[in-house]
C-alpha cells in the first residue's frame, strides 16, 4: 500500500506549489516512494474525519499503515528517516540538517507568512501601504543571513536534504514580491531546488489537480 496525502481540491494558490502538501510531495519524489492523493474541499477539512489526523483541520496529513502525522516538515523528517537520500549518514550533520528544517519553519516562515497574508488579505486597508514596508525589512533581515550561510554552500547542510526541501517550499512563496532578487545567492538556492527533478514531479502533480478542478 502506498502512504496517502491529502491536498486540498481547490487550492488557491491556483497549482503554484505553494500549499504545503508541496513539500511532502517533493520528499516522496527525492527518496522515490509512489504515494496516493486524497483530495479534499474547505468543509472536509473541518469534519471530525479529518481533524482526527489533522487537529487544526488543515492539509497534508500523511498516512501510513498504522501511522497518521500531520504537518509537513514532520511528514517530510518522517519520509527522510525511513528512507536514505535525505538526511546525511554523519550523526552531527544530520542533527544540523534538522535544525535546519525548525530554522525554516520557526525562523523563516513567519515573516514569509506575515507578509503574504497581509498582500492577500490586507491590501485593502488603510494602513497597508505604511504596514507593508515593515513586513519587507523583516523578510529582508532573514533572507540577509541566509544568503550569508549560502555563500559558497549549494544546500544547507552537505548535499540536497530534507532541510533544503521544507526551506525551498518556505521560500517559494516569496515569488512575485521582488524580495528574492534582491539576495541573488538565495534566488539561485531556491532555482536550484526547482530545478530538480522530483520537484517538477511534485509540481506537476499538485498542478493537475488544479488543472482538473478548472477544466
Ligand atoms: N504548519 C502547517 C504545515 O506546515 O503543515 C500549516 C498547514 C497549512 O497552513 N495548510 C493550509 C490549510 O490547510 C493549506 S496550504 N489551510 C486551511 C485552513 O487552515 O483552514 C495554504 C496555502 C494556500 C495558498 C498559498 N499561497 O497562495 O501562497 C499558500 C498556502
Amino acid at each position: 500500500m502506498n502512504p496517502t496525502v491529502t491536498a486540498i481540491a481547490q487550492s488557491p494558490d491556483r497549482g503554484r506549489g505553494l500549499a504545503r502538501d508541496m513539500a511532502v510531495r517533493w520528499a516522496l519524489e527525492e527518496v522515490g516512494q509512489p504515494y496516493d492523493v486524497r483530495l479534499l474541499s474547505f468543509a472536509a477539512l473541518k469534519e471530525p474525519a479529518h481533524r482526527v489526523l489533522q487537529p487544526f483541520g488543515q492539509i497534508p496529513t500523511y498516512e501510513d499503515g498504522t501511522l497518521a502525522l500531520f504537518e509537513s516538515a514532520a511528514i517530510v523528517l518522517h519520509i527522510a528517516k525511513c528512507h536514505a537520500g535525505l538526511l546525511p549518514d554523519d550523526a552531527d550533520a544530520r542533527a544540523r540538517a534538522i535544525a535546519w528544517m525548525f530554522a525554516a519553519k520557526g525562523t523563516v516562515e513567519p515573516p514569509v507568512v506575515e507578509r503574504s497574508m497581509a498582500v492577500l488579505f490586507e491590501a485593502d486597508r488603510p494602513w497597508h501601504a505604511e504596514r507593508l514596508p515593515m513586513l519587507d525589512e523583516r523578510v529582508r533581515v532573514r533572507l540577509s543571513d541566509l544568503a550569508q550561510w549560502l555563500t559558497g554552500r549549494d544546500w544547507l547542510e552537505g548535499e540536497l536534504s530534507a532541510a533544503d526541501v521544507v526551506m525551498v517550499t518556505v521560500l517559494r512563496r516569496l515569488g512575485g514580491s521582488g524580495l528574492l532578487e534582491e539576495q541573488p545567492t538565495v534566488a539561485s538556492y531556491v532555482a536550484r531546488g526547482e530545478a530538480r527533478p522530483a520537484f517538477g514531479r511534485a509540481f506537476d502533480a499538485q498542478r493537475a489537480v488544479f488543472n482538473a478542478a478548472t477544466t
